[in-house]
């Protein structure tokens, strides 16, 4: 499993690195907040919480006359941590007869690859989770599921290619009550003919839960590609309005310079970062922790 320093080299390089060289030795100058703006606008920190973020700067400078860059920075570094947020802590023993996580994002954000990874830390805590193949628009979606299945030995219910994913989770619900299992993980489309489809889909498949299991879901983990910068931010917004979300993975962190989009998703969508993607295989996945996130983008 890579660490999060590797998993954030490119962002650390390409931008924060940079940033650190600028709030180095000299007197902060406009320049240096003209600098600043924009190499965290490169980063996919996005508009609105790179403006935030100045302002707050610029009233700490004049408030705690801060004159060096230096200190600026130690300030900066408060300041996107604030931004990310109080930590939420993660229970992997859950206290339900069955626990429903569904799963939702873009198609190629990522969603059955997270799904097969949370099933694996979710087995390391000795839970038995079973799968729903609930993204029955693509039939490459329904193998890719079961295959991830297969390796983690956990059983994937599905159903015919364009089948009604509605029918697929009810039957998912019966079989995890049936074999006893604690929780259920389903996976989705990520896209149909138009977004409207998508949505009401999500909708229907959110609903069959609702009925079926009380409370359920009780987690919707929205699956965000990183390297989508900015774009990733409107999706999220989509299916934030339309489905609901708890928590977001933000996946493909490594190989992308645009890791600053983590502080657009929890300023501008006060959403939660639960985990980070760190790479393609089975046990790329981590944690989000706030503090040592800020710290690796800066080291
Ligand atoms: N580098 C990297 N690739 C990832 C990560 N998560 C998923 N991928 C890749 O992204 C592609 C799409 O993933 P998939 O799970 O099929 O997306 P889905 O369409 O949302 O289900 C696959 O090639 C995955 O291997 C990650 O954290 N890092
Ligand atoms: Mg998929």
């Amino acid at each position: 499993m890579a660490s999060l320093r590797e998993t954030l080299a490119r962002t650390r390089t390409s931008v924060f690195g940079r940033i650190q060289t600028l709030l180095g030795q000299a007197d902060i100058t406009p320049e240096t907040w003209e600098e600043l703006e924009s190499l965290l606008l490169q980063s996919d920190v996005g508009a609105a919480t790179t403006e935030k973020l100045l302002s707050t700067l610029k009233q700490r400078a004049v408030d705690e006359a801060i004159i060096k860059a230096e200190p600026l920075r130690a300030a900066l570094k408060e300041e996107l941590r604030k931004l990310l947020g109080a930590p939420v802590a993660i229970t992997y023993l859950g206290t339900r007869l069955l626990e429903v996580i569904m799963v939702i994002g873009v198609n190629g954000s990522g969603k059955t690859t997270s799904i097969a990874k949370l099933t694996r830390l979710y087995l390391k805590a000795g839970r038995k989770p079973i799968l729903a193949a609930g993204d029955t628009f693509r039939a490459a979606a329904i193998d890719q599921l079961q295959i991830w299945g297969e390796r983690n030995s956990v059983q994937v219910i599905a159903g015919e290619p364009n089948s009604d994913p509605g029918a697929v989770v009810y039957n998912a619900i019966q079989a995890a009550y049936a074999r006893k299992a604690d929780m259920l993980i389903v996976d989705t489309a990520g896209r149909l003919h138009t977004k409207h489809n998508l949505m009401k889909e999500l909708e229907k498949v959110r609903k069959v839960l609702a009925t079926a299991v009380h409370d359920a879901p009780h987690q919707t983990l929205l699956v965000v590609d990183a390297t989508n910068g900015q774009n990733a931010i409107s999706q999220a917004k989509g299916f934030k309005d339309s489905v609901g979300v708890t928590g977001v993975v933000l996946t493909k962190l490594d190989g992308t310079p645009k890791g600053g989009v983590a502080f657009a998703i929890a300023n501008e969508l006060k959403l939660p970062i639960l985990f980070i993607g760190t790479g393609e295989k089975m046990d790329d996945l981590s944690e989000f922790d706030a503090t040592s996130f800020v710290e690796g983008l800066f080291e």
